[in-house]
């Protein structure tokens, strides 16, 4: 590359990536044909519209691309129909909103500070300026088990438009099979959705429940995370795909068409080919069977690496963990805010990200707690007995926090034994 600002920024970014180990639950190391891919020409190439049906010519080649990655989508999640073309997680979201509510029509979600997500609800963004959020929260911390009493009456009194499963910091599993009979009582205009952005990889890899399997209707995702494709986003749906001149019915069989139409044009002009190139990639990835081994490989982790954890005195919301994430009050646990816990373990090499726990008393960027998980580790080839040796070297961190030496030996132990474990886009498969 000529442009070596630029070019020495990527060394070094990989440099860092190598010599560390990846710990934020919602990051992993990508394959060099996931790497090859989203580099490629197709980055140049304009195609608004849908494979058949784009208003650019030249499309012999976009086409044939965008048909692939649909159909590995549907394939891999048991889906309808697939649009391949969201930005991101956000965006993804955006659409299913926009294609099946009307203005201060309800949704009902997880509360953020209980493990939901931003784009649940959260009164700073869009969504929650144009549609009435309500939310839903855990019955017991301790358990992680959802209060599906107290959501069951919501729903019953705010009659949603959506009824919302899914999360960015919550380490148990939901009952698909609750939120389908509530949602059922609600009445034939509730649609089901699940975002699935964390636990998508679990899914596909068989390790975490199917939400389609319990009747939802939408299924919303990032490719980036579990998933361990290119950053990017993917809505899966069940009903019948038209291309209809004019906006079809809103019915939940027409969720497919009233998707692609609220993705194009409702919300974003041109698809970035490259990453669906990229995506399409990813998706036959993760159909193949080891990735099966991998998705079980990255529980097993969890377990293991939650377990170490608590013998080192952590203490962790819900008391452990049944997916890829754990959740560490690290206030209580051990004074600290999860601010000051994210930069002594910086300093070591071990990247993770501070994070509110339930009913959290701290402010966001001083959270009382610490988010951590095993997708991007396992990638890189470690395995339980390596957990250990990490919940170790977290909390020696913790403890050394204000005393330099200690951090630079660390440091140095967590860079020799990460350079063992090549990162996957080392190696040309
Ligand atoms: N930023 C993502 C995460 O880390 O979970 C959610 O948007």
């Amino acid at each position: 590359m000529k442009d070596t600002a630029v070019a020495d920024l990527i060394a070094a970014e990989e440099e860092r990536e190598r010599q560390g180990l990846e710990l934020i639950p919602s990051e992993n190391y990508v394959s060099r044909d996931v790497l090859e891919a989203l580099g490629s020409i197709f980055t140049n190439k304009y195609s608004e519209g849908y494979p058949g049906k784009r208003y650019y010519g030249g499309q012999e080649c976009t086409d044939p691309l965008e048909t692939l990655a649909i159909e590995r989508a549907k394939q891999l999640f048991g889906a309808d129909h697939a649009n391949v073309q969201p930005h991101s997680g956000v965006p993804a979201n955006e659409a299913v909103y926009f294609a099946w509510l009307e203005p201060g029509d309800t949704v009902l979600a997880m509360d953020l500070g209980h493990g939901g997500h931003l784009s649940h609800g959260n009164p700073m963004t869009r969504s929650a300026h144009i549609y009435n959020f309500v939310s839903y929260k855990m019955k017991n911390i301790e358990t992680g088990e959802i209060d599906y009493d107290e959501l069951r009456e919501l729903a019953l009194k705010h009659k949603p438009k959506i009824l919302l499963a899914g999360f960015s910091a919550y380490p148990r599993e939901l009952d698909y099979e609750k939120f389908a009979a509530i949602a059922r009582e609600v009445g034939d205009e509730c649609m089901l959705m699940a975002d699935m952005a964390h636990i998508a990889g679990l899914i596909a890899g068989g390790v975490a429940k199917n939400p389609f399997d319990y009747g939802f209707h939408v299924i919303t995702t990032t490719t980036h995370k579990t998933l361990r494709g290119p950053r990017g986003g993917l809505i899966l749906s069940k009903g019948t795909v038209s291309t209809p001149l004019r906006a079809p019915e809103k019915t939940l069989e027409n969720l497919p068409t009233l998707i692609d139409r609220a993705i194009f044009p409702g919300t974003q002009g041109g698809p970035h080919e490259h990453v669906i190139a990229a995506k399409a990639v990813a998706f036959a990835e993760a159909l193949r069977p080891e990735f099966k081994t991998y998705a079980q490989q990255v529980l097993k982790n969890a377990v293991a690496l939650a377990d170490a954890m608590q013998a080192e005195g952590f203490k962790l919301v819900t008391g452990g963990t049944s997916n890829h994430l754990i959740l560490a009050d690290v206030y209580t646990s051990f004074g600290i805010n999860g601010k000051v816990a994210e930069g002594a373990l910086d300093k070591i090499g071990l990247n993770l990200n501070k994070n509110a726990i339930p009913d959290d008393t701290l402010p966001p960027f001083s959270p009382s707690g610490i988010r951590l998980g095993t997708p991007a580790i396992t990638t890189r080839g470690l395995t339980e007995k390596d957990m250990p040796t990490i919940a170790s070297w977290m909390k020696q961190a913790i403890d050394a926090r204000d005393d330099e030496e200690k951090l630079n030996q660390l440091h140095d132990e967590v860079r020799s034994f990460a350079l063992k474990f090549p990162l996957p886009s080392d190696k040309v498969s």
